[in-house]
């Protein structure tokens, strides 16, 4: 399996209780944090974040957010990190993805760390069990159209590249869901539904894009995790996981909301790294924080299952 580690290994700053846990082979659970940053508005950021720590916790793993602060990957924050991460104007912060990592490295203060530049720490780190919200995908009119974006998140060549399991609500439903799902089966990324067929629509529990694979449950998703992981292949799984029923969003109001977003973004030319942030926002607006209130249970819930999913990964006994 390719390994990260030589100079990257001297930015990381891990936290003295995750790499305790590290080294006595107990689970461990990364979290990203450009949904703290930018995903969701201050001060359910931090409610949000403290929240997914909690959920890893109560499954008997040890949370490992990840952020960067003045030249170093951090792995685990303290409370004190977590608050200043999320009170920190969203403008003095970066998003650090693959592509720029250098660059987020380079310059001082926070920037908070996505998909891709999480699972990056976390590789280097030795962690194997990741949650997000959902990942970066194909955008609306990356490939089609008379001038085709190729706006493309990072996150999808990381998941083919980076041996690790990350749990989410699916992909972005702002994104071209079909597309993405394709995208993944091209870069050799097994891609897993818990607990029912369709990939989830990540503001609500259907979509109509069938899950490439499909599991009835947590225990079957360490199963099938633990053989790719095995198999050495270099590349992730993505495990999906639906949106809890109580603050799921019905389909007809997430797509009505975030079709009109597209097309607003698509007119005020908005596009690069600020499009996500802009769309989450948009749609929020739209659904009058109804979409707010599903990201946040979606991401607690993701936490939780990974927490479940890492103690059954280091054979540590469910509860
Ligand atoms: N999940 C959420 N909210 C978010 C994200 C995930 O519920 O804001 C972030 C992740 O960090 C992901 C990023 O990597 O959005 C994707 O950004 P882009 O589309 O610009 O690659
Ligand atoms: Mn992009």
């Amino acid at each position: 399996m390719s390994r990260l580690g030589g100079p990257l290994l001297d930015r990381l700053l891990i936290a003295p209780e995750v790499s305790a846990a590290l080294r006595a082979g107990a689970p461990v659970v990364a979290l990203e944090s450009t949904l703290i940053t930018h995903g969701l508005p201050h001060p359910l950021n931090f409610e949000v974040a403290r929240a997914a720590e909690h959920a890893v916790r109560v499954e008997g793993a040890v949370p490992a957010t990840v952020a960067i602060r003045d030249g170093r990957l951090m792995v685990g924050l303290s409370e004190e990190e977590l608050v200043a991460l999320a009170s920190a104007m969203v403008d003095t912060l970066g998003k650090a993805a693959r592509p720029n990592l250098a660059a987020a490295l380079a310059a001082p203060g926070w920037a908070g760390a996505t998909v891709s530049a999480t699972m990056i720490a976390a590789h280097v780190a030795g962690i194997t069990v990741f949650a997000t919200g959902g990942i970066g995908g194909v955008h609306h009119g990356a490939l089609a159209g008379r001038a085709p974006t190729f706006d493309i998140s990072p996150d999808l060549e990381e998941l083919a590249r980076t041996a690790m399991a990350v749990v989410s609500a699916g992909p972005k439903a702002i994104l071209d869901v079909r597309a993405t799902i394709e995208y993944l089966e091209t870069r050799g990324v097994p891609v897993v539904t818990i607990g029912q067929e369709d990939v989830p629509g990540f503001f609500s529990r259907a979509s109509d894009v069938r899950s490439p694979l499909s599991v009835a449950d947590v225990e079957a998703a360490a199963r099938l995790t633990r053989h790719h992981l095995d198999l050495a292949l270099g590349a992730g799984i993505l495990l999906c996981v639906p949106v809890p029923e109580s603050e799921a969003l019905s389909p007809e109001v997430a797509q009505s909301a975030i079709e009109r977003a597209v097309a607003e973004a698509e007119g005020e030319r908005i596009s690069g790294p600020r499009l996500t942030p802009w769309l989450l926002t948009r749609v929020a607006q739209l659904s009058e924080g109804a979409s707010v209130r599903a990201n946040r249970a979606l991401i607690v819930n993701n936490a939780r299952v990974a927490g479940q999913l890492a103690a059954r990964l280091q054979g540590v006994n469910a509860r």
